[in-house]
């Protein structure tokens, strides 16, 4: 049909007139040109226009198994063929979902044993919310409503998830839902000041503590966070959070909600964010790499002592989707799982993460722009700073990680910025040939940038 239509056709043109995009700001978008992807292959894109662009997001940091996998094409193609839909509400299942459900099972920490289906992160993780509470009132203590969560976290983007995540111009248009309060993230680049990381990160752990001891324990049902917060930044808490975290959910009896829409399935070099940092959540979300973003997917992973209770005393769990467990994308993500699994993809991520970072550190250390490299398996952030001394932000934040941006756009490049922090996530099958194209180009986006900036930077 597309192609039936012809080379003719104004794309950007059409979709000015007729598409409403996400997180956009469309006055600025029409001022410009939107990028019309027509196709992808390994680690690459393609545009309308002809460029071949090195895509170090993954997509947005789904694309685990690399674009043109054509298993995952065979694999979809077969179950529409056998059983294209069917839904599991009343009394019915599939084999895929079933099968699926088992082998997430066996992969995740062996306390989480059962698992629902939903099709975004958004709603895995309004499922999370919508089980913590349930669990609560089940157990007689329907006060436990409140969810805490900290600044910079992302958790998606249907209410519930905008009101958790820490997100201020979400909130704003949101709306501020009642029961949803955030603490300060462990960013200890940000926010760390003469502190050691270690130092810091059981101060920011203790925030916890102390919200806790101002609302009430009796008042809260969970604290959700991202193993490492992805879209706040690629901030990667210091080791000393996660287990005092631990400490401060299991010492209050309050639940512990993992997000790791972006970090499961390999991207910090174990199977689980989970497993790198040492947290023992009583929910996990997932989605992202579940799939790598080919068909739309989430699993939210339930803990024992949650299931049970849910299971055995809720009654009916009035909450689902058409598509829960749709035998399509669980068949996908069945493919998915065998290829991370025969490519090594988990423990691929962390050899070619430590040479990433390595790479970057001979190529970036000494830029008086770069404040910090860091990284924890295939996902990083690259701080650019206005003085690398004292870390200090640029004025208007935002500005100058857009210019870098777009550098990196003309040089071949995706990577995200993020306030003026420049993150990257890509496929874990890149290869050491493709790394090295990545930090050259985003050296030399970083280096343009530079060049546009220099008068506000330090030396
Ligand atoms: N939790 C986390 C940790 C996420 O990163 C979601 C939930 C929501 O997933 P869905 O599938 O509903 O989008 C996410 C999604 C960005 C960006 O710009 C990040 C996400 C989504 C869109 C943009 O970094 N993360």
């Amino acid at each position: 049909m597309l192609d039936e239509i012809g080379g003719s056709v104004d794309w950007a043109g059409l979709d000015a007139a007729h598409h409403l995009h996400p997180f956009t700001d469309h006055k600025s978008l029409h001022a410009g040109r939107v990028r019309v992807i027509t196709g992808a292959d390994g680690v690459f894109l393609y545009d309308s226009e002809g460029n071949k662009i090195l895509d170090g997001m993954a997509g947005l940091w789904c694309v685990a198994a690399g674009y043109s996998r054509r298993e995952l094409v065979d694999a979809a193609a077969a179950q529409m063929a056998k059983l294209p839909y069917y839904n599991t509400f009343f009394k019915t299942s599939n084999q895929p979902a079933i099968a699926l459900a088992q082998r997430l099972a066996r992969l995740a920490p062996e306390n989480l044993n059962h698992v629902f289906f939903a099709c975004s992160g958004s709603e895995a993780v309004d499922s999370a919310l919508r089980i913590a509470r349930v669990f609560w009132q089940t157990k007689g203590q329907p006060n436990k409503k409140i969810i805490i969560s900290r600044e910079y976290g992302y958790h998606g983007s249907t209410t519930l998830g905008a009101s958790a995540g820490g997100m201020v111009d979400m909130h704003r248009q949101a709306g501020d839902l009642p029961n949803f309060v955030q603490i300060l993230p462990p960013y200890w680049y940000g926010y760390g000041g003469q502190m050691s990381p270690a130092e810091f990160g059981l101060y920011a752990a203790q925030q916890l503590e102390a919200k806790i001891r101002e609302l009430g324990p009796e008042n809260i049902a969970a604290f959700i966070g991202e193993p490492l917060q992805g879209a706040g930044g690629v901030i990667i808490p210091p080791e000393t959070y996660w287990p005092e975290i631990n400490r401060i959910c299991r010492e209050n009896d309050i639940l512990l909600i993992a997000d790791e829409v972006i970090s499961g399935f390999g991207r910090t070099g174990k199977m689980f964010g989970s497993e790198t940092f040492g947290i023992e959540p009583d929910m996990i979300t997932t989605a992202k790499a579940l799939t790598s973003g080919y068909i739309p997917l989430s699993a939210l992973l339930v803990g024992d002592r949650v299931a049970e209770v849910l299971i055995n005393d809720a009654g009916e769990f009035y909450h689902g989707f058409t598509y829960s467990g749709h035998p399509v994308a669980c068949a996908v993500a069945l493919a998915n799982l065998d290829i991370i699994d025969r490519e090594n993809l988990v423990a691929r991520a962390e050899t070619m993460g430590a040479i990433l970072r390595e790479k970057l550190h001979d190529a970036l250390d000494n830029h008086p722009m770069v404040g910090e490299i860091r990284g924890i398996g295939l996902i990083g952030a690259i701080e650019l700073t206005a003085d690398k001394r004292t870390r200090r932000f640029f004025e208007k934040r935002g500005r100058v990680g857009a210019i870098c941006r777009d550098r990196c756009i003309e040089n071949g490049l995706i990577m995200r910025a993020v306030r003026d922090t420049m993150v990257f996530s890509p496929p874990l099958i890149i290869s050491e040939p493709e790394i090295d194209l990545l930090v050259e180009r985003a050296a030399r986006a970083i280096d343009e940038t530079y060049q546009q900036v220099k008068h506000e930077v330090a030396v």
